[in-house]
């Protein structure tokens, strides 16, 4: 009978959080061509959007600072573009009107401006790159997420053919302010990887980041890790390239806004901060799971990750504890910049709730200086640099 209400309660909680949401949304696109649920999910951001933690280049730039390719959301409400918008990248404030050509030539003065103001223009062929700007003028703003159609590994190779072997990218007109590696804890789930290379890859193409992306594939059949592959993520990536910030993903988190910047700021970052999956809002405030961002400094100030919570839950709490005590904060975007998409699924085999998550969450202050980075153990079992990123798969060990 207890097994019947569970049951129950369990339709009730997808009903409300999945069912009613999406049909919703579904509707909203399309018969009233809105975007679904702007401004009515607000989550509570507690520290808005943080300063980056790596300075912006001084005055000069910030002068003109792409102003005229800002997406502005309360502006564009034509039509038209916005149903270019969902299904190209157009910019979102390039209005529906304008013609083609303004728009293109627009955007081209602004990217040459830089180089004006330092030298005259005549053409040289050598000069040297600038830093990229502090918001990229390349963001179109809300994206169109959705997981009915399938996609094929070629099919992403084709639509981004600058992805360098293994999933390398860095931008070519600019130099970006951030070199990160994207960490992606993994296993049994290459529908979900497709999903996820095929929106983001073009998101953070965008976004001028120096990138790459990291699939860490836990070996064997024996309990899934999260934290611990986290960490394994950390060590392999800082092998391969001097990497400074480090993005640490879940493979079924899309995000529905290209402004929701995949780098590091002066706090940890949360940047899956309103999920469909909790109804777009934040299920309670030091939630840290999903996406979240941290530097170098701000990572190895915690000490890492926790290497000993096995199966779901509790690792991400961890995290924050750890943050928190050593007097950080969490950085998140809007409500509205941080909305995402998760990929519907099933549990998986081998990772069911970790019932000591409760008693170890309880004591992060005094282990996490014994536990972490510092006494993280595995066995590389094999590295593979494929077209779209790099795969390493370890062995973690057992509880
Ligand atoms: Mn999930």
């Amino acid at each position: 009978q207890l097994a019947g209400l569970q049951t129950f309660i369990d339709f009730l909680l997808e009903f409300w959080f999945w069912v009613l949401p999406g049909f919703l949304s579904e509707l909203c696109w399309k018969i009233w061509n809105c975007v679904p649920d702007r401004g009515r999910w607000n989550v509570r951001a507690d520290s808005g959007e943080a300063e980056p933690f790596l300075d912006p280049e001084p005055s000069r730039q910030d002068g003109h600072r792409f102003q005229p390719d800002t997406p502005n959301l309360q502006n564009q409400q034509s039509h038209s573009n916005l149903t270019r918008l969902r299904h190209g990248l157009v910019p979102a404030s390039s209005s529906g009107t304008e013609p083609k050509e303004t728009a293109t030539r627009r955007r081209q003065e602004v990217k040459r401006q830089p180089t004006e103001l330092g030298q005259n223009t005549t053409e040289e062929p050598v000069k040297p790159l600038q830093k990229c700007p502090e918001t990229s003028p390349l963001l179109v703003g809300p994206l169109r997420v959705e997981f009915n159609i399938p996609v094929s590994l070629e099919q992403i190779k084709r639509d981004n053919p600058n992805i360098l072997p293994g999933g390398r990218f860095r931008p070519k007109d600019c130099v970006a302010l951030q070199k990160v590696a994207v960490i992606i804890p993994f296993r049994k789930r290459d529908e979900h990887l497709k999903f996820w290379l095929y929106y983001l890859h073009p998101v953070l193409q965008r976004q001028q980041l120096d990138y790459g992306v990291y699939v860490i594939n836990q070996d064997g059949d024996e309990v899934f890790n999260r934290a611990k592959l986290l960490n394994v993520g950390y060590m392999e990536a800082l092998k391969e390239y001097d990497y400074d910030c480090f993005v640490f993903s879940d493979v079924d988190l899309i995000p529905m806004d290209d402004r929701n910047t995949y780098r590091c700021f002066s706090q940890p970052r949360h940047l899956s901060v309103s999920m469909d999956k909790f109804g777009f809002r934040l299920p309670y405030n030091q939630y840290f799971g999903g996406v979240s961002s941290m530097s170098k400094e701000q990572y190895l100030k915690i000490n890492g990750f926790p290497n000993n919570y096995w199966g779901w839950g509790g690792e991400d709490d961890d995290i924050y504890n750890r943050l928190a005590s050593k007097g950080m904060s969490i950085s998140r975007a809007s409500g509205e910049v941080g909305k995402c998409r998760m990929i519907r699924h099933n549990r998986d085999k081998k990772n069911e709730p970790n019932p000591q998550r409760f008693d170890r969450i309880a004591h992060t202050r005094e282990t996490m200086h014994k536990d972490g980075i510092n006494s993280l153990t595995y066995s590389l079992v094999r590295v593979e640099k494929l077209d779209l990123f790099t795969k390493i798969t370890v062995d973690v060990g057992k509880p």
